[in-house]
């Protein structure tokens, strides 16, 4: 099974600031906390990281035939995107979205996610845990 896991604007920054929101740990140990997770599962993953929105929609759109699912962390672009809400549904791959803080216990415009219109499931507020339970959920919704 191949997941593909996005991650949106700035949070190839994580652990530098707001670490009461965040947490104290970088970008490299999440995609080192996923990796990890995903090989116990045996699940394959590839991560990306893109500080532009049609980075990440050419990322989405290459899934296509290549991965069984996605994770997708959009950060900032959760609020505003329609192009990533429209790849998601275009590609069609079971999808859930990440985030590391409560995006509703935050900010109200933090509170509207446009990807949440596709994904089959939010989970907001676990830090990195959050991405292993969106590996877990993927793993079982493929069957694997
Ligand atoms: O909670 C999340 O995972 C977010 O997707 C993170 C985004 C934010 O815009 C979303 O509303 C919620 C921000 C990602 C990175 O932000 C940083 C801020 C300061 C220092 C480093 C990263």
């Amino acid at each position: 099974m191949r997941i593909l896991v996005v991650n949106g604007p700035n949070l190839n920054l994580l652990g530098i600031r707001e670490p009461e929101i965040y947490g104290r740990r970088d970008y490299t140990a999440l995609i080192a906390f996923i990796t990890e997770t995903a090989g116990r599962e045996g699940i394959e993953t590839e991560c990306f990281q893109s500080n532009h929105e049609g980075a990440i929609v050419d990322k989405i759109q290459s899934a296509l035939g290549a991965f069984d699912g996605i994770v997708i962390n959009p950060a900032a672009y959760t609020h505003t995107s329609v192009a990533i809400l429209d790849a998601l549904k275009a590609v069609g791959l079971p999808t859930v979205e990440v985030h590391l803080s409560d995006i509703n216990q935050r900010e109200a415009f933090r509170k509207v996610s446009y990807t949440s219109l596709y994904a089959e499931k939010t989970i907001v507020g676990l830090g990195f845990e959050g991405y292993r339970q969106a590996l877990l959920y993927l793993k079982s919704r493929l069957g694997g």
